[in-house]
């Protein structure tokens, strides 16, 4: 941000419009990896239709490449388990009867292990050098990672949320975050569940009873509120 009077935007949001200091705001791109993406990863060995996801990609591209240009903070995260599956519990590994298990060897490497192609975040979106990747064992990201330390230390507030699967690990991110005084804005087409029912129910639970655990904002509210605050300056 070039100076204090572009820090803050105001974003047209459910259940109510939000202003944030982008000073204090992160973007955070949950689990945008080829193992949910594409064909042949964790999310099909589920028997899950992979390209209901891909229409998160372009929403998430448009936010991520204004966020850059923002000099916002941006936070990848990957799920996955360390190749000794050590971090693994087997009642995740062991979990219902899918094709192949996390650890079996796909065609995109071991499912779901952290070094692996599958593992990787898709081209598209893919990380720069200097932005920060989360590697988290579980569906939220401050369960056993340096999350919360990452955010105390770059005096984060606010966090614009998006990625896959929006009941999976976009939902359990932000009550995690919201638990620990985090606010939250959902980006709604930057999200994408193999179901669409459980998006829209998922974003409906976060913006419900007044914001109980967020809020829900379109990547174009996002983008009209950055570049608002941009010309304002
Ligand atoms: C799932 C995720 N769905 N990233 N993970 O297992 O949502």
């Amino acid at each position: 941000m070039a100076n204090s009077s572009d820090s803050v935007g105001m974003i047209v949001a459910e259940p109510e419009p939000i202003a944030l200091d982008w000073t204090k705001t992160a973007l955070v791109i949950i689990d945008m990896q080829r193992d949910f993406m594409e064909p042949g990863g964790f999310g099909e060995t589920l028997g899950n239709d992979v390209s209901q996801l891909a229409r998160a990609v372009q929403p998430i591209g448009s936010v991520l490449s204004a966020a850059r240009d923002a000099g916002m903070l941006v936070i990848h995260t990957r799920e996955g388990h360390l190749p000794d599956l050590s971090d693994a519990p087997p009642a995740k590994v062991e979990r219902g009867a899918p094709s192949l298990r996390i650890g079996d060897p796909g065609p995109m490497g071991r499912i779901l292990i952290r070094g692996e192609a599958g593992h990787d975040i898709i081209p598209e979106l893919y990380p720069l050098d200097s932005e920060i990747v989360i590697d988290k064992p579980g569906k939220g990201a401050f369960y056993a990672t340096e999350m919360g330390d990452v955010l105390q230390k770059y005096g984060i507030e606010n966090l614009l949320v998006c990625g896959v699967t929006t009941e999976v690990c976009v939902n359990t991110t932000v009550r995690e975050a919201n638990d620990r005084g985090y606010r939250c804005v959902v980006i709604s087409d930057g999200c994408a569940s193999y179901f669409p029912e459980f998006h829209e129910m998922g974003l409906k639970m976060i913006k419900a009873q007044g914001g109980i655990f967020g809020w829900v904002a379109s990547s174009a509210a996002v983008l009209e509120a950055l570049e608002t605050s941009k010309t304002l300056a």
